[in-house]
């Protein structure tokens, strides 16, 4: 999978280097490439930004860089890739949008920040490629940047072979709809806090049922909204 960044902080993705990602990387399972937007602009102080038309508090990023690194990054590219921005007023991330996106080719994140960008500089994209304004959750970031990382983590170890066991990603939180169950390791009894009995059983039937109750309980307790259809 090929995916492009654009930030005006591409620093901030030195940290996709480590772990999982970093290997999936030096193998060439993801190819990811990071560009500074400022290197798209043309001016001595190389501006990205101005002030809202309509008056308004604080600055939006100008439409001209960004046109000049799509082109560059996103035009006449085949496949057209698809072209994500994060945006708290997008639709919501999930697991969902993580599988979808694991099956894209090609994955463009454009980083905002300021109070946003441009508005017709979603709409140009949309030239380019299929554009999805997406949000990490409802609260508010400082911009576009840690929204990716998360995004990317999330899609990234769902294309093969970054996983190393594809049984760990159908197992866990949200691919079936409820939370995980909880895990214990050795020893059986730590700070005098025992392992729940049933798994030190040998029986294989007994844990598998406990792990379900736990899930539907832990699931009914911290996360209702997930029952609920
Ligand atoms: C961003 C900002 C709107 C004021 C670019 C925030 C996504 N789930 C998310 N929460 N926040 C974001 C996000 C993504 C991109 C940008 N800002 C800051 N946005 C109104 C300030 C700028």
């Amino acid at each position: 999978m090929r995916i492009d960044v654009v930030s005006i902080f591409p620093t901030i993705f030195d940290a996709l280097e480590v772990s999982l990602l970093g290997k999936a990387r030096q193998s060439g399972l993801l190819d990811v490439r990071v560009h500074d937007l400022r290197d798209y602009t043309h001016d001595r102080h190389r501006t990205v930004d101005d002030t809202p038309y309509g008056g308004g508090a604080g600055m939006v990023m100008k439409p001209e860089p960004w046109g000049l690194a799509l082109d560059d990054i996103a035009g006449g590219v085949d496949p057209r890739p698809v072209i994500v921005f994060p945006s708290p007023a997008g639709e919501r991330f999930t697991q969902a949008t993580a599988r979808e996106l694991s099956q894209a080719p090609h994955l463009v994140f454009g980083c905002g920040r300021y109070e946003g960008i441009d508005e017709r500089v979603f709409d140009y994209a949309s030239e380019l490629g299929e554009v999805r304004l997406i949000s990490l959750g409802d609260y508010v970031l400082n911009g576009g940047e840690v929204a990716v990382m998360a995004m990317i983590e999330a899609i990234g170890r769902l294309v093969p072979g970054v996983v190393g066991n594809p049984e760990s990603l159908v197992e866990e939180s949200h691919e079936d709809g409820l939370l995980e169950y909880p895990s214990f390791t050795k020893p059986a009894v730590w700070r005098e806090r025992e392992v729940p009995p049933v798994l030190l059983s040998g029986n294989h039937g007994a844990v598998a049922s406990w792990r379900r109750e736990q899930q539907i309980e832990r699931t009914r307790e911290r996360r209702p909204d997930l029952l609920a259809d």
